[in-house]
């Protein structure tokens, strides 16, 4: 028998971008806190998990002392992070100022600041040169991590300066160099002043990259009307050496956002703590579908709202307790720790809140012994046009003669039948579902409270009239 083949080993990736994806937050003299950072790039580059990847970049914090670079770099080092630390003058003057204040506007169209027009202010000078040094700590931290094979990715307008940093010292090295913002019209970067040095650095690198084929053909351009080089279809060439410039548009990791989505289905009771509820039997009959499905233990939760009422009577301060004691004991039963299977919370919630709930759940749980009519019925359907989720209901409430034939319908006193409702409810398809909630919609919204008022008066007012006609008679 043949023996399983193992996994190849993975590519060794240099991830090399301003920012590295965690911010640091010094504790003490020696402990620090991790941040995940918030960005596109970072959200783009967390899910590539095909590579034996690290990152070097900045952690966003001015660390000079010895102490505590050293114990942020072991802290990284957790996370797969190398850190580049810059003093706060070069953070002023590269980051805040040609990075941010120079690069991003002109790259987005917008210009560029009224005393930095002349090439030969001291502002842009100098920022300029802070730029250049940057760049310059960037490639020695990854000359000093670098191994033969590796694949070094410099990322964005920060890094421009970068490749030719790494290929003047390994022309060997396998350079990429890709841009997360516009390139623009070539007539906008030969405004820079550094126009030229910043193209031919990024032409250094072997591949450059952008995210539309229209930001490509602006770098093409610009390197063939500035620094007139050769433009061919595969990127740009200076004396034999060809850097190739292509378009490589960004995505996401769409599985960790589809997966996301796959949450625990959830079941709602919205009720006055009242005997008449039934909220006990409720409960019960939960903990009998968990027991009877284990397979959907972690996948949907009770979600109870009960608001406390008559909190004077004894009778409601023992339903209270009797409650909350069978929701210890079966979240104790069925709780893991990374789950609860029911939330109940002793409260009302406000309208929006309410209706939010309402709107996101997909079974409403209502098994009231005795109820007039019971309107969270009504509301939960008025919310669920969009999700057509299911409401169970008791024979008992009022509503059953008016939503008997959209819901399922229970009796409350038997739990076996609840539980199994429950188990019906959740796999109910579609279309049947649908169909049931277009019924139940249909009778809410065209029975109203307005209207009832309005008819009950007009009654009263025509029952009045009458018994006057007939006293007159
Ligand atoms: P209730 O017994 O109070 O009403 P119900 O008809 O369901 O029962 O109305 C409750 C109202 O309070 C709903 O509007 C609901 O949104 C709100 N509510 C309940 N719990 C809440 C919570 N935790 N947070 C926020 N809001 C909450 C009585 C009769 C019913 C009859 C109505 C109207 O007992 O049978 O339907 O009057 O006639």
């Amino acid at each position: 028998c043949e023996r399983p083949e193992g996994q190849p080993p993975k590519q060794r990736l240099l991830v090399v971008a301003n920012r590295l994806p965690v911010s640091a937050v010094r504790q003490g003299v020696d402990t620090w806190q991790l941040e995940i950072s918030v960005g596109g790039l970072v959200s783009a580059l967390l899910g590539v998990k095909e590579f034996d990847a690290r990152w070097i970049g900045w952690a966003g914090v001015n660390v000079q002392d010895e102490i505590g670079q050293k114990a942020l770099t072991k802290a990284l080092a957790e996370k797969r992070c190398i850190p580049v630390f810059l003093d706060e003058d070069i953070v002023h003057q590269y980051y805040n100022g040609y990075c941010n204040n120079i690069l991003w506007p002109l790259f987005h169209y917008l210009g560029l600041p009224q005393e930095d027009r002349l090439a030969t202010t001291r502002s842009f000078q100098s920022q300029f040169d802070a730029y250049k040094k940057a760049n310059q700590m960037f490639a020695d931290v990854v000359n000093s991590h670098y191994e033969d094979g590796d694949v070094v990715w410099c990322h964005d307008y920060h890094l421009m300066f970068l490749p030719k940093c790494l290929k003047e010292r390994n022309n060997k090295m396998k350079v990429g160099w890709f841009l997360h913002t516009p390139f623009p019209s070539s007539e906008i970067h030969r405004m820079l002043p550094s126009r030229s040095e910043l193209l031919r650095s990024v032409l250094a690198a072997d591949l450059v990259g952008f995210h539309t084929y229209d930001y490509a053909r602006h770098f093409v351009s610009a390197c063939t009307r500035i620094l007139g080089l050769e433009g061919t279809p595969e990127g740009v060439e200076d004396q034999g050496k060809l850097t190739r410039v292509a378009a490589f548009p960004i995505g996401i990791d769409s599985d960790r956002f589809i997966r996301a989505l796959e949450l625990p289905q959830v079941m709602l009771g919205v009720d006055r703590l009242d005997m008449i509820k039934g909220i006990p039997q409720k409960i019960l009959a939960f903990e009998e579908f968990l027991e009877e499905n284990p397979e959907w233990r972690d996948k949907v939760v009770l979600l109870q709202i009960a608001v406390p009422t008559r909190t004077d009577v004894p009778e409601y301060q023992k339903l209270t307790s009797q409650v909350h004691e069978i929701v210890g004991r079966i979240n104790g039963r069925f709780g893991t720790l990374t789950t609860v299977p029911i939330h109940h919370l002793d409260r009302s919630l406000d309208f929006h809140a309410l209706c939010a709930l309402y709107a996101v759940t997909d079974v409403a749980l209502v098994t009231s012994v005795r109820d007039g009519m019971n309107l969270v019925s009504y509301e939960f359907v008025a919310c669920q046009d969009s999700k057509k989720g299911v409401l169970i209901l008791s024979e008992f409430a009022g509503a059953a003669q008016s939503l008997g034939a959209g819901a399922i319908l229970i009796n409350p006193w038997n739990i076996s039948e609840v539980a199994q409702s429950i188990y019906y409810a959740l796999n109910m398809p579609a279309e049947e579902r649908e169909k049931r909630h277009h019924h139940n919609f249909t009778h809410v919204t065209s029975h109203t409270s307005q209207e009832w008022a309005a008819t009950f008066v007009s009654e009263l007012n025509d029952t009045i009239v009458e018994a006057q006609l007939r006293t007159r008679q």
